[in-house]
């Protein structure tokens, strides 16, 4: 460890840690669920960190929330109800909310601690929440599922950490079976999927548990952030059956379908070609998914 840095060390990605140089620790707390801290990076702005993990930082950020909330819902049209796992920082929820078409916007994240410390260090995030269409519920997204009514939701995205500690359920077949029923027929789900380069064992395990239980398209896809490790993070797509869903061809873009009177600032990183581009695979793991 070099003293004045950050370094992200985890049995999860043993060997390696990638490092940020601090200039200044601006929280540090525990909560029921996880450690809590955030710090000013020399380079990467404020940095959000859970359990040892980076969960976000303000200059990379938007390349993970927008592609895990506008490959979903730029791949049906309308989605009007949606429901975020996780993502108590209100990254996601900002995104949504460029949505025009969404009505209801449902958030169950397990921490509370999330929520006010992105409330008071990571504004231009946190803004998410302010959108009228949002409601909070604090609590665990697994028993948040159970409990939804049948059909309900347009979209599920699963804006989850890491499988150690308290998102592990988030990543077995049981929580996946409550997604599909929680969804109507042709709804989608995108849910964090680690990375090729360090999970494909894990990665193996999703896609299998997700093509026995979503009857529609079950599709990976990916992006690059560089704060995350190995600078890459992937993600489930998945549709129950229905409506046929074609996430490789978006028919809802979010050009056209833009809230309008929002506090929110232009995209960043998102675009119609981006969207396709997600899907393509490097043959390594192309090779793994697509033979499951
Ligand atoms: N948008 C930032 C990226 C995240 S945040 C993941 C969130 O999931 C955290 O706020 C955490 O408290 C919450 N969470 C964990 N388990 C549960 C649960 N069971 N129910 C509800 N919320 C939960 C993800 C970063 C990925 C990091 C990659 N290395």
């Amino acid at each position: 460890v070099i003293p004045g840095w950050f370094s992200e060390i985890s049995p999860m990605w043993p060997g390696e840690a990638h490092s940020l140089k601090i200039e200044k620790i601006l929280f540090q707390g525990k909560s029921d669920y996880q450690d809590v801290m955030v710090f000013q990076s020399a380079t990467y702005g404020k940095v959000l960190v859970l359990d040892g993990v980076i969960q976000l930082t303000e200059r990379d950020e938007c390349a993970y929330q927008e592609m895990i909330t506008h490959l979903p819902l730029c791949s049906i049209p309308n989605p009007k109800k949606v429901l975020v796992i996780g993502g108590g920082d209100g990254g996601v929820l900002r995104e949504v909310a460029r949505h025009s078409s969404v009505e209801h916007i449902d958030i169950c994240e397990i921490d509370k601690m999330v929520v006010d410390v992105s409330k008071e260090y990571f504004p231009d995030v946190a803004v998410g929440y302010e959108d009228p269409r949002v409601t909070l519920h604090v609590g665990d997204g697994v028993a948040f599922l159970k409990a939804a009514q049948e059909g309900s939701y347009d979209a599920v995205i699963v804006d989850s950490s890491d499988p150690i500690g308290p998102a592990q359920e988030l990543f077995e077949k049981p929580f996946f079976a409550s997604v599909a029923k929680a969804l109507r027929p042709g709804g989608v789900v995108c849910t964090q999927a680690e990375s090729i380069w360090l999970h494909m064992h894990i990665i193996e395990d999703i896609v299998v548990n997700c093509r026995q239980i979503f009857k529609g398209s079950v599709n990976y896809a990916w992006t690059t952030v560089p704060t995350y490790p190995s600078g890459v993070i992937g993600f489930m797509l998945c549709s129950t059956e229905g409506p046929e869903v074609d996430f490789k061809n978006p028919i809802n873009p979010i050009e056209a379908n833009q809230n309008q009177n929002t506090s929110i600032g232009p995209l960043k990183f998102y675009n119609q070609e981006i969207h396709a581009a997600a899907f393509c695979l490097p043959s390594f793991a192309k090779k793994v998914i697509e033979a499951k």
